[in-house]
């Protein structure tokens, strides 16, 4: 199966997806042949990033250094799904101009706070409402959306398998895969 090696870079809020999604595209990615590597924060936050935390600082050094991981994987021909919330545009910027024109594939996982909120899957929104989390994205934190991401994904509305269809479209009608 031929495959040009690229940046899938997931980006939304807490609980909107992210991981499910480059999770179960991985999945599908291997069951046609191709392999795809997934950095999220748990291979990420908790081992190489263990030094940083979430307020403004800790997140743009999070981003640098995940941008810098993934153009290694690229050089060496792998599809890289990256799932963090990377908040900040600039940050995102930066980490496209890191690679070639093409190789990296901006993927806004798009749910409103609401919706993340009311899914809380971990209790974290709870917390930041309770201002036991502080930075807290889209309650305490800025969210800045993609204004020209490659890719939407509307997780309100579709499923995550309906999600992955459609990235498979997307990509497989362009070239991608
Ligand atoms: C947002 C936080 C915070 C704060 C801990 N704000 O839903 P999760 O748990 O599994 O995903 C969130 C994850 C965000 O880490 P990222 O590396 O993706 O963030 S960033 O790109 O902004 O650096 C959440 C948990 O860590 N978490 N504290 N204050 N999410």
């Amino acid at each position: 199966n031929k495959h040009q090696s690229f940046i899938l870079w997931f980006t939304g809020l807490s609980a909107s997806g992210k991981s499910s999604v480059a999770n179960a595209f991985a999945r599908r990615l291997f069951d046609r042949g191709n392999q795809a590597f997934v950095l999220d924060g748990d291979n990420v936050r908790h081992g190489l990033n263990k030094d940083l935390g979430f307020d403004e600082a800790g997140r743009r050094e999070n981003i640098r250094r995940i941008g810098e991981v993934s153009k290694l994987f690229v050089e060496n021909g792998q599809i890289v799904l990256t799932a963090f919330i990377s908040p900040y545009r600039e940050d995102r910027q930066v980490v496209r101009a890191l690679v070639e024109e093409g190789e990296f594939i901006e993927v806004y996982v798009r749910c409103s706070v609401e919706t993340c909120e009311q899914r809380d899957p971990k209790g974290l929104y709870k917390k930041a409402r309770n201002a036991e989390i502080p930075n807290f994205t889209g309650i305490s934190a800025p969210y800045e959306e993609p204004e020209n991401p490659e890719i939407i994904l509307d997780t309100e509305h579709y499923s995550i398998e309906e999600c992955v269809d459609q990235l498979t479209e997307i990509l497989t009608s362009n070239g991608y895969i």
